[in-house]
């Protein structure tokens, strides 16, 4: 099977893309998550969430998208078809969606804050800020790393990455880059930017799945996902998504947990949470630019 990401056509199974390790039967296990995300930086968890409260999120973003002319309504609801002119939208943020009880009850429910608690020894807390995605045709997100954009608190800060619906392959999953979290180099370097404060113009390392593996090895690892499905991983795991090339909106969130005793990254706290900063394009150089600099 061949799917895009980015302007690559990849075989699944094929040098550039391959599948993503379970973790499902360890999630009782904290030594064993450890382990896990030690080694491969991201715990693939089936069944993580309540696909009753999967559905209940699901339903208040589709109708937000439909109530703003975003989907096709001579289509079931539920399927989440674009309608003609309808883009991809980000709805995170203070967006009325992310703060109703059916959002909230799945991303703040106790059995997520119960994982946590489990799996970092202590009270948790979230940012109240959460990211909540609807991909559209033809659409990904580029190889990046998450302490890029949250990155002024504790790096002891995880990602959950919940897609709201059965997501197939063409319709744009997640994709990690297997072991980047082991790039040093990397690390040192990109992984110490802050898109709010330094001069380089945007986030994404790359959009390039090819680059990537040619230069440091490894493969890009992705799945289908069911509702109920999670995606753990900390702030050095390189991922982006592979494209949505269906005409249906890709629907997922991507909300973070840590230990509440920890500093928290204020730009994302808080009643009405400050976000990003615009900055002056002028001021600013490439990606490109800043990775020749840095040799990465
Ligand atoms: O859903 C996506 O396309 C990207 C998600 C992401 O970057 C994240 O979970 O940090």
């Amino acid at each position: 099977m061949k799917v895009m990401m980015g302007e690559r056509e990849l075989e699944l199974g094929g040098r550039y893309l391959g599948t993503l390790r379970d973790a499902t039967d360890l999630r009782h296990d904290v030594e064993a998550l450890h382990a896990r995300l030690e080694e491969e930086g991201y715990l693939l968890i089936r069944g993580f969430h309540d696909p009753a409260r999967v559905r209940e999120a699901r339903r208040v973003v589709v109708e937000n998208l439909a109530a703003n002319g975003q989907i096709d309504k001579s289509r079931p609801l539920d399927e989440a078809v674009i309608a003609p002119g309808g883009r991809g939208l980000f709805l995170g943020g203070s967006r009325a969606v992310t703060r109703t009880p059916e959002f909230q009850g799945l991303v703040e429910s106790p059995e997520l804050f119960g994982f946590f608690e489990r799996l970092l020894g202590g009270p948790v807390t979230t940012f109240s800020h959460k990211w909540l995605r609807a991909v559209g045709q033809g659409q990904n997100t580029g190889a990046h790393l998450d302490i890029v954009y949250m990155g002024r608190g504790t790096d002891r800060l995880y990602t959950v990455w919940t897609p709201l619906g059965d997501i197939s392959y063409e319709m744009g999953p997640l994709a990690v880059f297997a072991g980047s979290h082991r790039l040093r180099r990397v690390k040192e370097t990109y992984g110490r930017l802050d898109v709010d404060r330094d001069e380089v113009a945007q986030g994404w390392f790359s959009n390039d799945p090819v680059e990537l593996v040619e230069r440091y090895g490894g493969r890009w690892l992705s799945a289908e996902f069911a509702m109920g499905d999670a995606m753990i991983f900390g702030m050095y795991l390189m991922h982006g998504s592979l494209n949505n090339s269906t005409g249906r909106f890709r629907l997922s969130c991507d909300t973070r947990y840590q230990r509440a005793d920890e500093l928290l990254d204020d730009r994302w706290v808080g009643e009405n949470p400050k976000g990003h900063t615009e900055r002056n394009p002028a001021d600013l150089i490439s990606m490109a630019e800043a990775r020749l600099r840095w040799g990465v």
